[in-house]
């Protein structure tokens, strides 16, 4: 018989959050308290890791924290000072309401399914990018706060169906949000079908870049200010037999476009041209919205929390958003019918 979940408080029950996991049975919640742990977590049980503030639970690592078990949920940490801050190996883990600062690479995914990164702060990321997927697919990148990093997101070799949303990146020092495929051995493996859209993309040197990326929809992102605001410049993959990318980039707002819209409609008359084989038909007048987090930015002082981590899918995370809206629909769409069939049954 399975023994009900429980919480392991750090430091009260164990001095370190290893030692906490170690202890663990899936399920549990590990709550750490404010104080600052050295040590580099590996998470190889389906367990909650709760920071009780996130700005003052930290974790000083060096590796970084590596997550290798399914279903696990990390929240309420800093984690500062690694080379990774976070590495998620596994599938249907939420990594929300951390804070990444001062690593090499901030959040990795690497051959990670389902997975959802929501609602951190990434600054000061150096060397590659504050959030970085590999060979993943069907990962929900949304409502995470990225600046004053060398790179964004990277969608890179072999990640296909993701969805990047509502991110917020600004100045970074190289590429924003940059799809990148790459050759192994005589194959290319793209970053391919993924969707990028209502990110905010400013003041950054690139906004985003494609090589080797395909069937990629990028649409409702805002671009300011960027020094470069979109580029796709793959000329080396072409003198290495490549094809040039094929990728959707519509309905963008674009702080540079010069064109006029002459019937107010929101959409430019003229597209936003990229260079010969790239442009945005429809560039948009006015900045897209992009949707405020469902939950608190921060999470809350955390009293211990005894569920255990939610596999969030993309569906059931925009189903909490939009729930009272379908039952509405739902109800309007039965008292219609029923109005009509009571219409029909007195006219008879
Ligand atoms: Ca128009």
């Amino acid at each position: 018989m399975k023994a009900e979940s429980k919480t392991i408080t750090v430091p009260d029950d164990f001095a370190t959050i290893q030692e906490a996991i170690n202890a663990a049975d899936a399920g549990d919640t590990i709550f750490v308290k404010r104080g600052t742990y050295v040590e580099n977590p590996v998470v190889n049980k389906s367990v909650s890791l709760v920071g009780e503030d996130r700005d003052a639970t930290v974790i000083d690592v060096t590796a970084g924290l590596k997550v290798q078990s399914n279903f696990v949920n990390i929240t309420g940490l800093t984690i500062y000072d690694g080379y990774h801050g976070i590495t998620v190996s596994s599938n249907s883990c939420r990594i929300s309401g951390n804070k990444i600062t001062d690593a090499q690479v901030g959040i990795a995914l690497i051959s990670a399914y389902g997975n959802v990164v929501a609602e951190n702060t990434l600054e000061n990321i150096g060397l590659s990018a504050a959030i970085q997927l590999s060979y993943s697919y069907n990962n929900l990148v949304q409502h995470n706060y990225i600046s004053s990093c060398t790179e964004g997101i990277q969608v890179r070799e072999g990640s296909s169906n993701n969805t990047v949303a509502d991110n917020i990146v600004s100045e970074c020092q190289d590429v924003a949000i940059r799809l990148l495929g790459s050759g192994v051995g005589h194959k290319w493996y793209g970053p391919d079908g993924n969707t990028i859209t209502r990110n905010n993309i400013s003041s950054s040197r690139v906004g985003t870049t494609v090589y080797g990326a395909n069937y990629n929809l990028i649409s409702n992102n805002n671009y300011v200010n960027n020094t470069i605001q979109f580029s796709a410049g793959e000329d080396y993959l072409l003198t290495w037999g490549g094809n040039r990318s094929v990728n959707t980039i519509d309905k963008n707002y674009w702080s540079d476009y010069e064109g006029t819209d002459s019937n107010g409609d929101g959409v430019g008359d003229s597209p936003y041209v990229i260079d010969e084989y790239n442009q945005d038909d429809h560039p948009l007048t006015n900045p897209a919205q992009i949707l405020p987090p469902p939950f608190h930015s921060t999470p809350p002082n955390a009293t211990p929390t005894l569920s255990p981590p939610i596999p969030t899918t993309e569906e059931g995370y925009y189903g909490v958003d939009y729930t009272p809206e379908i039952i509405i629909i739902i109800v309007v769409a039965i008292i219609v019918i029923l109005s009509v069939l009571i219409y029909r049954k007195r006219s008879s």
